[in-house]
């Protein structure tokens, strides 16, 4: 009985040592200044809501009218859920009043949201994707919510927001929130990735782990194979080495931040390729991609295009989109190696121009 006590409750059961994460926040800053208590405040408002849209996402099919679609299109072209609407709501009502971030832009808006009475004190701007993968709440499986923290630059009288316009090495942090079997909040203000569970019966985000390194190379390949006949053919080539080699296992949920959870923990690498029909890919660059391109190298591990490091890239507009390749170091450098081979390739082929 004695033994099957400490089977079960282990020496360093999460429950002994309790940092909530505004305690981590601050103690990520060397010093409590006025910066470190705005980052830990700004972040304190992502954990609420978090929290508000964990506690919907887990009541939703008992609850009339949370599920379903709203009859809507976003920016994007894509049919709204109205579980997007809500999350997306819910962030910016968090930071109402708060006087800490002056805007909000998401995948939800075409445009970015002011909070006029914050931004003479707020001077950052929170990026967002509320509901990530928002095709698995219907059916019970896991979704996200990913953000990103940029400082304003300049006065944006205009409302043009075209400071947001930069690389994602201007993120000051980036995080991501996975609603599974427990709610996980995973960020990084570019000191390393560090996680912490939602404990229900505390309402608070526990810390699980610090200074997470993704493997340097991992079993999984995640990728919509339904877009084999799009892609182009490096990709495929890539696809066929993994189905022709030991070691590979696919894994895809149609969520990337589930998807990238199990690849920052276990190794591996997530792609969404350009397509015939999209050809810079799915991911938007501002709030998905580059957010976990941010964790993910502070994890160790490597981001790209396929052919640029991800965080290098300057987005043309708000909503911009990029093909994405991200993971283990070495596994991202494989899926390059067979984009730059097939590139050289081509080049080498075309046939000679005599003048
Ligand atoms: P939604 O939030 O519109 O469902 O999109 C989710 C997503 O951006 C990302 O989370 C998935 O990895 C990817 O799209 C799935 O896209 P495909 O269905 O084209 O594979």
């Amino acid at each position: 009985m004695q033994h099957l006590e400490q089977t079960l409750i282990p020496e360093h059961s999460l429950d002994r040592d309790c940092t909530t994460l505004s305690r981590h926040v601050l103690q990520q800053f060397s010093s409590f200044t006025a910066e470190a208590q705005d980052i830990s405040a700004i972040m304190n408002r992502i954990a609420l809501a978090a929290k508000l849209v964990s506690r919907r996402l887990s009541r939703a099919g008992l609850m009339a009218g949370a599920l379903g679609f709203t009859g809507e299109t976003n920016v994007q072209g894509e049919s709204v859920k109205k579980m997007d609407i809500y999350a997306n709501e819910v962030f910016i009502s968090v930071f109402k009043q708060s006087g800490l971030v002056c805007r909000l832009a998401s995948e939800e808006m075409e445009k970015p949201y002011y909070i006029p009475e914050n931004c003479p004190i707020g001077r950052y701007t929170l990026l967002y994707d509320p509901i990530d993968g928002s095709s698995n709440v219907d059916i019970n499986l896991n979704v996200g919510s990913i953000f990103s923290l940029r400082q304003q630059q300049g006065e944006d009288l205009d409302e043009q927001a075209k400071d947001l316009l930069q690389p994602g090495d201007e993120q000051i942090a980036a995080g991501y929130v996975l609603y599974g079997p427990s709610t996980v909040l995973v960020y990084s203000l570019g000191k390393g990735v560090h996680s912490f569970i939602l404990d229900p019966s505390l309402g608070e985000f526990i810390l699980a782990e610090e200074n997470i390194q993704i493997p340097a190379h991992g079993p999984v390949y995640s990728v919509n194979e339904g877009n084999y006949w799009q892609w182009d053919e490096s990709i495929r080539e890539y696809i066929r080495y993994v189905h022709r080699h030991e070691g590979y296992t696919a894994r895809y949920s149609g969520a990337l931040v589930g998807d990238i959870h199990r690849i920052l923990l276990q190794g591996g690498v997530f792609l969404y390729p350009g397509t015939k029909s999209k050809p810079n890919g799915k991911i938007r660059l501002i709030y998905e991609s580059a957010p976990l391109a941010m964790l993910i190298e502070q994890a160790g591990g490597k981001a790209s295009t396929g052919t640029q490091r991800l965080l290098d890239v300057v987005p043309d507009k708000l909503h911009a989109r990029t093909p994405l390749v991200i993971g283990s170091k070495e596994d991202v450098e494989l899926v390059e190696s067979f984009i730059h081979d097939w590139t050289r390739r081509q080049s080498e082929a075309q046939p000679l121009k005599i003048s």
